[in-house]
């Protein structure tokens, strides 16, 4: 018979004491497998903090993927009501009758356990493991268990399992520390990423997910509620500056960037805001570009020079800053290099990079069927797609090309070669 142990949280996120708990069952009770099982959120639960399913999902399998024997388990987030315990372990038993399942709760839990939905019935389905800290004493909680187990003539066993001194509460209140312009800065050094991943007791995979994704950030510090202006006060100013064609163009890379954005687990808002303004300074003329970036302190590049069109990008991000009141930098950095691209892009840079490209108005470019499906399957290799085409077009047509762009095209060539 197989034995289950079957570790419920939030998992927002999920980290070391979690696996610490889980591994102590494991091995305690020779089980055979971990089920993790994040929960959905209870209607009376108020969470300030949002993360999406899709997002926890991830974190957890970064954090699994070096023990063999853990799974996750979607069953309760999938659901569209919010499920028990007592529900889901009756069905769990029902479904798998071949199955031993041990649910797997903290020592603070088991205080409270008569007050859980239905106890009576989890008891029924499941034996219940007790995981008490190393500094408590230990004798009490075998007492614990030994009562409850009598109470409700079920099993309840205790283990002892190390202290991991960390909760997901601490782990988000010390990330909303840091600003976005920090985060930016850990992704680019490993031995940064080394230090906090080890001071928030999760793994750095998970972290960097953290970071690209944006979860845990604090709006306050970061200034991404921006209440000046709204999408439809940009739409509106939008409209009388842009020609209706580029006006078109607009709508389409924001819904796209925005569809993007869900695919890929990124903050919607962001998205719409980099789709909307990302050519709100295309309406100048190559010499109003090029005084424009002169008198405004805006590094001009040789290619720049000779291509004064291109601009349209780092104005356009001076736009949105000092006119739109775009406070975010990750919206204005993905508006600066939206034309060329550059090597390393973030998440929202390759949103709005290649929203630009599939925009649902785009005619001319050669495979744009092939290269809409692969936007919703692989960012790294539709950025390598995309390049690949704009470079073969700018040598046929004999224009000078940036170097900014050659180097983005060789990044993700590389990336995506050493991949296959
Ligand atoms: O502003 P959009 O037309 O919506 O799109 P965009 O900002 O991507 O600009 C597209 C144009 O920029 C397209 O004609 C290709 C051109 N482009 C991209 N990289 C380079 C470039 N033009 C030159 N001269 N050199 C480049 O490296
Ligand atoms: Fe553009
Ligand atoms: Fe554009």
């Amino acid at each position: 018979m197989k034995k289950i142990g079957i570790l419920g949280g939030s998992f927002m996120p999920i980290h070391n004491g979690h696996i610490e708990m889980a591994n102590t069952a494991y091995h305690e009770l020779n089980l055979d497998e971990i089920w993790i099982l994040p929960n959905g959120i209870p209607p009376y639960k108020r969470v300030t903090e949002e993360i999406s399913v899709l997002s926890r999902l991830a974190l957890i399998q970064a954090m699994i993927k070096s023990y063999p024997y853990m799974k996750i388990c979607d069953y309760e987030v999938r659901k569209s009501s919010f499920q028990y315990s007592y529900e889901t372990l009756s069905y769990f038993h029902e479904k798998y009758p071949d199955y031993e399942l041990y649910f797997i709760i903290g020592e603070d839990s088991i205080d409270y356990f008569d007050e859980w939905r239905k106890p009576e019935i989890i008891v029924k389905n499941c034996r219940i493991v007790v995981c008490g800290r190393s500094s408590s004493d230990f004798k009490s909680l075998d007492e614990k268990c030994k009562s409850y187990s009598m109470k409700y003539q079920a099993s309840f066993i205790a283990v002892h399992m190390n202290l991991v001194p960390i909760s997901s509460t601490d782990i988000r209140n010390k990330l909303h520390h840091y600003s976005m312009e920090e985060r930016r800065d850990f992704l680019l050094h490993e031995d940064q990423l080394l230090r906090i991943s080890k001071e928030l007791y999760i793994p750095n995979d998970e972290l960097v997910y953290i970071f690209k994704h944006r979860l845990f950030e604090d709006h306050e510090i970061n200034g991404i509620e921006r209440k000046e202006m709204t999408i439809q006060d940009i739409k509106d100013d939008l409209k009388t500056r842009l020609n209706p064609h580029r006006y078109e163009h607009t709508m389409g890379v924001m819904y796209t960037a925005a569809s993007l954005a869900m695919r890929y687990d990124y903050p919607m808002e962001t998205a719409l805001y980099a789709g909307l303004l990302h050519d709100c300074a295309k309406y100048m003329s190559g010499s109003e570009l090029l005084d424009f970036a002169k008198n405004h302190n805006i590094s001009i590049t040789d290619a720049e020079e000779l291509a004064p069109h291109l601009l349209h990008a780092k104005v356009g991000a001076y736009y949105a800053n000092h006119r739109y009141e775009i406070r975010d930098e990750q919206i204005l950095e993905a508006i600066r290099v939206h034309t060329t691209g550059k090597p390393e892009m973030s998440l929202l840079d390759q949103i709005l990079f290649i929203a630009d490209y599939i925009e649902p108005g785009r005619d001319q470019a050669p495979r744009l069927y092939e290269i809409r499906a692969h936007a919703f399957m692989n960012l790294d290799e539709t950025c390598e797609m995309i390049l690949h085409d704009t470079l073969a077009y700018l040598e046929n047509s004999q224009m000078h090309i940036d170097q900014t762009t050659l180097e983005t095209y060789n990044y993700y060539k590389n990336i995506t070669e050493e991949r296959l």
